[in-house]
């Protein structure tokens, strides 16, 4: 069981409080598939992803990590209830889908790059070190059923 510390939530919900789920979602998820072109081969049916281009412009991929990040989103109301939260995502991913684990923690490390150009300073090794812990649980709960 994981411990979440008073702090670690308040900062977690304080900085969320300032995120734009919709454009922050559609630049992670493009952003992975940029950087991360493996990643690609899943979204194949969204129609073109084969550059960075195409992929900025999609807006299936747009509304897909609009998606994504809502369901993130839960995770932060209720970070104490992480593997429930997830538990259905998790056999999709899994046994459904077949993506490999690695890539829950590639598309969290995106996030928090991204959350820490848009807050600059603001974003202090405090809160590098709450999201890095959401993200690792985040990950860990997704990747439940191939455990
Ligand atoms: Mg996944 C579908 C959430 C990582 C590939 N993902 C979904 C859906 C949600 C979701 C809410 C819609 C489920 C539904 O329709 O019932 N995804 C989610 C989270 C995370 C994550 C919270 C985070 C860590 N997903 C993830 C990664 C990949 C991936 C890393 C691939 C590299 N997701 C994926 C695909 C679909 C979903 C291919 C189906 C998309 C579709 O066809 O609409």
């Amino acid at each position: 069981m994981v411990h979440w510390t008073a702090e670690e939530k308040q900062l977690i919900t304080t900085a969320w409080g300032k995120v734009d789920v919709a454009a922050m979602g559609a630049e992670a998820l493009a952003t992975m598939l940029i950087v991360f072109p493996w990643t690609r081969r899943l979204f194949t049916h969204f129609g073109d992803v084969s550059s960075p281009s195409a992929i900025t412009a999609n807006a299936k991929v747009k509304a897909h990590g609009h998606k994504v990040l809502a369901s993130f989103s839960e995770a932060v109301k209720n970070p104490d209830k992480v593997k429930d939260t997830f538990a259905k995502l998790s056999e999709l991913h899994c046994e459904k889908l077949h993506v490999d684990p690695v890539n829950f923690l590639i598309l969290g490390e995106v996030l928090i790059t991204l959350l820490a150009a848009h807050f600059g300073k603001e974003f202090t090794p405090a809160y590098h070190h709450a999201f890095h812990k959401l993200v690792r649980v985040v990950a860990h709960a997704m990747a439940r059923r191939y455990h």
